[in-house]
C-alpha cells in the first residue's frame, strides 16, 4: 500500500491492480488522499449551477432493468409532453435563473425526432442564451438506429437544433456482461464512447456517469473509470465524471447487498485519484442524499450539481429529489460544510462566488 500512496503523492498515474487496492485503505487515509488532491486543484470551492432538469417522456422501447422512470407496470402512468408543454417549463425555470436545461427523456418510438430535436430548436428560438444539456449516448444511439443516421449526421443534427452539451448518462457499468444483465439492448459500451468521442472532437463537452451499488463489483468500477481515463487522454472532452448511486426502489432489478456509506466515499475518493485527467467529480446530490454529498467533498468530489427544481429519473426509485433545493439552501448547506459555494455555469467557468 505504501508504494502506491508514494506514487499517488508523487503524482504518478496508478494502475488498475492499484486502483481495486485503494479500496482496502482505511477510509480516512484514502480520503485525505482524495482531498489534497481536491484542495490543489480547487482550494474549499465546490461548485454548482442553476440547473432545470425536464424528463419530456418516459414512453420507453427499453426496458433497463434498474430503471424506475420509464411507463410499465410498476409505474403505468406514460406521458410525452407536448412542445409547449416543455417550453412554458423551459420559460418558468429561466425566470427562476436557471442557465442550463437538462434534457432526457426515454426512447420514445411514437414520438419521432423531431419531437426531439424540435423541441430543443424552439428553446433556443426564444431563449438564445440558455445552455442546452441534451440527449444522453443512450437517446442518440436510439434516435440514430430508428432513423438509419450515422452517428456523425445525428451530431450533427443536434448542433443545429441547440444542443451545447452532452450528459452522462446511459453510461451504466461499461463491463459487458453486467451491462447484459441490467440493460440489454441499450447502446453498447463501445457506441457509448464512439459517440461521446465524436462529439468531443467536435469541441463539445460531455460528462460521463456510472451507476453503482447493484449488481456489479469493486473491480468492473474500476474497469469502467479506466475505460473513461483512456478516452479522456485522447479527447479531453469529459467535464465532469458523475458517479450514480442506485436507487431501489419500483423496478426489476433484485439487489442484496447495498453499498454503505464509506463504500460510496471510497469511490468518490478513488474516482479522484484514478481520473487525474477529468477536471471535476461531481458527487450527485439526488442518488447519494445531501448529507452524504456535503461529505463527499471531502472526499474528492468540488461539484454538487445543482438546484434541479424538478427530478423525475431517480426519484422514481425512490430518491428524495422530485422537487429540487432552493437557491438559498443550496449555499447555506454548503457553507456549513466548510466549503466556498461558486455558481457555474456548465462549461465551469465561475459566475458567482458566495464568500
Ligand atoms: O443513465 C436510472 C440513472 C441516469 C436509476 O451529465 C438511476 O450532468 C440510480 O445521467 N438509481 C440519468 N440511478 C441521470 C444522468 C445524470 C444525472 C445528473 C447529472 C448528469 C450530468 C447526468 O440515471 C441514467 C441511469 O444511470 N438511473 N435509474 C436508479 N434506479
Amino acid at each position: 500500500m505504501d508504494k502506491i500512496i508514494e506514487k499517488i503523492k508523487n503524482n504518478q498515474r496508478i494502475n488498475f491492480n492499484e486502483a481495486v487496492k485503494l479500496y482496502d485503505m482505511d477510509l480516512f487515509t484514502l480520503g485525505e488522499l482524495a482531498n489534497k488532491k481536491r484542495e490543489k486543484l480547487y482550494g474549499k470551492k465546490s461548485f454548482f449551477n442553476i440547473n432545470r432538469h425536464i424528463n419530456p417522456t418516459n414512453e420507453c422501447k427499453d426496458i433497463c432493468k434498474f430503471c424506475a422512470f420509464s411507463a410499465h407496470r410498476k409505474n403505468p402512468n406514460p406521458y410525452t409532453m407536448t412542445h409547449e408543454e416543455i417550453l412554458e417549463i423551459a420559460k418558468k425555470a429561466i425566470s427562476h435563473g436557471a442557465k442550463e436545461l437538462h434534457i432526457v427523456s426515454a426512447h420514445n418510438e411514437k414520438a419521432g425526432i423531431d419531437w426531439y430535436l424540435g423541441a430543443f430548436r424552439k428553446i433556443k428560438e426564444l431563449y438564445p442564451k440558455i445552455h442546452i444539456k441534451a440527449l444522453t449516448a443512450a437517446e442518440v444511439n436510439f434516435l440514430s438506429e430508428s432513423n438509419n443516421l450515422s452517428y456523425d449526421e445525428m451530431i450533427d443534427l443536434m448542433i443545429k437544433n441547440g444542443v451545447d452539451s452532452m450528459p452522462g448518462g446511459g453510461a451504466e457499468i461499461f463491463d459487458e456482461k453486467v451491462r447484459a444483465k441490467i440493460c440489454k439492448g441499450k447502446v453498447s459500451s463501445d457506441n457509448w464512447f464512439k459517440i461521446h468521442q465524436l462529439w468531443h472532437e467536435r469541441g463539445r463537452k460531455s460528462n460521463v456517469t456510472m451507476l453503482f451499488g447493484h449488481i456489479e463489483n469493486r473491480e468492473n468500477r474500476i474497469d469502467h473509470m479506466m475505460r473513461v481515463r483512456e478516452l479522456q487522454d485522447k479527447t479531453g472532452g469529459f467535464n465532469a465524471f458523475i458517479p450514480l448511486i442506485y436507487q431501489k426502489e419500483n423496478n426489476y432489478l433484485e439487489v442484496k447487498n447495498f453499498p454503505t456509506s464509506q463504500e460510496i466515499l471510497k469511490t468518490y475518493a478513488i474516482s479522484r485519484l484514478l481520473l487525474d485527467n477529468v477536471p471535476h467529480i461531481k458527487a450527485y446530490w439526488v442518488t447519494s442524499t445531501v448529507n452524504l454529498s456535503l461529505v463527499a467533498q471531502e472526499f474528492g468530489a468540488d461539484d454538487l450539481d445543482g438546484t434541479i427544481e424538478k427530478e423525475s429519473i431517480n426519484s422514481a426509485a425512490g430518491a428524495k429529489s422530485a422537487n429540487g433545493l432552493k437557491l438559498e439552501e443550496f449555499i447555506h448547506l454548503i457553507k456549513d460544510s466548510g466549503f466556498i459555494p461558486v455558481e457555474r455555469d456548465s462549461l465551469y467557468n465561475e459566475l458567482k462566488v458566495y464568500e
